[in-house]
């Protein structure tokens, strides 16, 4: 994590320094086909991937390759379908593993998504931890998936949901924070980077935090895996969730990472095939780790697909990702903050990945859908953050979000687009 206001040159470098750590962007970008595509008549400028990132021919042949060879069910049969099948699965879960640095595959539960793996938590270790008064902490910067099932275990069991504020760029105010945990508190859940405005939280603090008071952490990773190394050892989180399909896998495909002795403990989510060890009318048993949470046949393209996105990844090394989408960023911020009648909501020292921006006198839709006719892709809205929006009194904002195969060259042209906007509504 760098702080990008720290890094933000004082002379631009030219457009074409974009070959950091043998970061060779323009080589890269042939590796996704959708981007080769013409959008109304114009090459695509996608700058929509805190939303969804686009998938490299890796990941599109390891899922078709699954599907034209070794479709079959996981987990069951004898045949040999079955067993290769069988053998691609796990080793996703394995690759997933080493990713994150988890302790144990067994720790790895495969999800639909982030969305899934919170309410996952909420629903097991949230509905038999947390009692009436109780308290669950989380931050202003959540995505709703990280509010909302709070709130349906807050209603069910009488309990409360604290939220710890930030600052007017963004960032975390730690010293509330730590006020906000007292002894009520059951669960902290935070988000690790900001999805609407970008910050990067202070995580290893936070934990500390919490774990002095024993209170367990779940971090809701979806922004943070596709631009940082992720170490939940390092970190010593309790509860690590992300999705496939912003880290250039399949959709569909996340992740849940928890501490085995939590797991073990905690009662199943969904009940179903595999995740039982024996069945009758009187009583089930249930399976070991990670199948106890994984009822119902899995999505076995999804997880391959998944191992065949983090293999990419780490063939490019995270760190070179890292330093190349953080010179864009310090790049795309310098620039358009020096158009007039803009303001940048979120500018906290450390961010990732993510620029939102107002601009005066036009609603974020209209810069949006004038952008679009441009071939340019960015997100408006609320970014399912409304609470964020409430922070910073606005009912929106225009988000460009970067991924590793965004130039310079399309941060100018997304420029030039928004001049355009200027223009249209001078
Ligand atoms: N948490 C964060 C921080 C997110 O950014 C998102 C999705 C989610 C959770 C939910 O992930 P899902 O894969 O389960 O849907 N964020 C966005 C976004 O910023 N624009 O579209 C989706």
């Amino acid at each position: 994590m760098t702080s990008v206001a720290r890094r933000l040159p004082t002379v631009l470098r030219p457009p074409q320094a974009q070959n950091i750590g043998g970061f060779d962007v323009e080589k890269l970008r042939r590796d996704f086909p959708i981007l080769k595509q013409k959008i109304r008549g114009r090459r695509l400028v996608y700058l929509d991937n805190a939303a969804t990132s686009q998938k490299p021919q890796a990941v599109i042949d390891a899922i078709s390759h699954y599907y034209e060879r070794d479709n079959s069910n996981v987990h069951r049969g004898v045949h040999y379908l079955s067993e290769r099948a069988t053998e691609e699965f796990e080793n996703a879960r394995q690759t997933v593993q080493r990713f994150i640095n988890a302790a144990s595959a067994s720790e790895i539960i495969f999800t639909r998504g982030t969305t899934e793996g919170i309410n996952l938590v909420a629903q097991t270790y949230g509905r038999t931890h947390v009692g009436p008064g109780d308290e669950i902490l989380v931050t202003a910067l959540e995505h709703h998936s990280n509010i909302v099932p709070w709130q349906l275990l807050r209603d069910e069991k009488g309990a409360k949901l604290r939220v710890a504020p930030v600052n007017d760029s963004g960032e975390l105010l730690l010293e509330e924070f730590e006020k906000l945990l007292s002894p009520r508190t059951n669960i902290v859940a935070v988000t690790h980077i900001s999805n609407a405005i970008g910050t990067v939280i202070p995580l290893r603090q936070i934990i500390e935090m919490a774990h002095r008071r024993n209170v367990p952490v779940l971090v809701d990773g979806a922004q943070a895996v596709p631009h940082l190394t992720v170490d939940v050892q390092a970190l010593d989180c309790d509860f690590y969730t992300f999705s496939s399909h912003k880290l250039y896998g399949p959709t569909g495909m996340g992740v849940l990472y928890g501490k085995s002795a939590l797991l073990d403990a905690m009662p199943p989510y969904q009940g179903g095939g595999d995740m039982i060890s024996s069945v009758t009318f009187e009583k089930t048993t249930y399976n070991k780790l990670p199948y106890k949470f994984e009822a119902g046949t899995p999505h076995v393209a999804g997880a391959i697909g998944l191992g065949a996105a983090i293999d990419y990844v780490n063939a490019l090394g995270i760190e070179n990702l890292a330093a190349h989408e953080h010179d864009l960023l310090a790049y795309a911020t310098e620039k358009v903050s020096a158009l007039p009648g803009i303001r940048v909501i979120g500018t906290a020292k450390e961010k990732a990945a993510v620029l939102s921006f107002m601009l005066d006198g036009v609603h974020p839709h209209d810069v949006g859908t004038i952008l679009d006719q441009e071939g340019i892709a960015i997100r408006t809205g609320h970014h399912c953050a409304q609470p964020v929006m409430q922070r910073f009194e606005v009912p929106a904002t225009a988000r460009a979000s970067f991924a590793l195969y965004n130039t310079r060259e399309e941060v100018d042209v997304l420029v030039e687009g928004l001049q355009r906007v200027q223009e249209v509504f001078a």
